[in-house]
């Protein structure tokens, strides 16, 4: 057995807005998504997604919220990634370009799903009206999505 890849996912959300970064390398390059990364060993995975969202736009949350937890399995690969979804409506400092990402505000209703991870369109709507969520993706390749499983929680 392989254990699952840790991942975090942090998406900034006030009011009408959320905050997206242009994934400008690595993996999902090309793409809008939330800010995160690999959780490092020694670190809680709130923590790894404070630093990452601090390291790739150069805010800091005031405080995270875990919204959903998702699980994706890759056609050939036994590693499956395990994305920890955090959200916040505070933060300190000022939305800034990094080397991994480009941050832009997205209207709430204008979100850009033709360019980002094809999982987001459905797990995004729960996420927009405040509720919380836990799914399974099994994609073929990165752009087809073979089996969704996806449901509203209470708790995670
Ligand atoms: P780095 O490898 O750049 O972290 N991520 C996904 N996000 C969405 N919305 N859908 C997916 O579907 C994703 N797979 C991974 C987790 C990768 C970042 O990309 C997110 C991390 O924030 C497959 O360190």
């Amino acid at each position: 057995m392989v254990a699952n890849k840790l991942l975090t996912l942090v998406l900034i959300r006030q009011c009408n807005r959320v905050l997206l970064g242009y994934k400008k390398k690595g993996f999902g390059v090309g793409r809008w998504n939330g800010f995160g990364g690999k959780v490092e060993q020694g670190e809680t995975i709130q923590q790894a997604a404070a630093r990452e969202l601090h390291e790739e736009c150069g805010v800091e949350a005031h405080s995270l919220e875990e919204i959903g937890l998702l699980k994706f399995e890759f056609v050939g690969d036994p590693q499956w990634l395990e994305v920890h979804v955090f959200t916040a409506d505070t933060f300190k400092g000022e939305p800034t370009e990094s080397e991994e990402m480009r941050p832009q505000w997205y209207n709430i209703h204008s979100i850009p799903f033709n360019d980002m991870w094809p999982d987001d369109k459905y797990w995004f709507p729960i996420f927009l009206k405040g509720a919380k969520f836990s799914g399974y993706f099994k994609f073929e390749g990165h752009n087809n999505i073979l089996k969704t499983e996806l449901k509203e929680v209470e708790k995670l």
